[in-house]
């Protein structure tokens, strides 16, 4: 999408036009058209991470996937062992309130359950 605007070159460049030139002509209605992209800027996207650690039982990780991150229970028990041996995965991609929202909601469940497990988000 392109916007036009339509302006005058004498407001523009009046304080070095203002004179007559030689031949005593006055400036004229001289106008120009200037074009501007219109760019529309996408929100930053942030990854939400999910750690490893030695004490939260796996199925509570797998339950943590299918519940907050709408994942099917073999797509939860298969993030939930690439965690459990690389030491943290990217459990999903939201925008920053969305990321928020999720991080807080594992974090809450996990304490409420007197369990250690950490997530996190960083910017994508
Ligand atoms: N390492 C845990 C165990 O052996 C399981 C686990 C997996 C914990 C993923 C956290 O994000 C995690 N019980």
């Amino acid at each position: 999408m392109r916007n036009a605007f339509l302006t005058n070159v004498n407001e523009i460049l009046h304080p070095i036009m203002s004179q007559d030139d030689k031949d005593g002509r006055k400036d004229g209605d001289a106008s120009v058209v200037l074009e501007t992209k219109a760019r529309t800027q996408r929100p930053p996207l942030y990854k939400v991470l999910l750690l490893n650690d030695d004490f939260t039982p796996m199925e509570f990780v797998v339950h943590v996937l299918e519940r907050f991150f709408g994942l099917s229970h073999a797509q939860s028990f298969e993030l939930m062992l690439t965690v459990h041996k690389k030491g943290v995965a990217v459990v999903g991609v939201f925008s920053h309130e969305i990321a928020e929202t999720k991080v807080s909601q594992v974090m809450d469940f996990a304490r409420r359950h007197q369990h250690p497990l950490q997530c996190t988000m960083e910017k994508e």
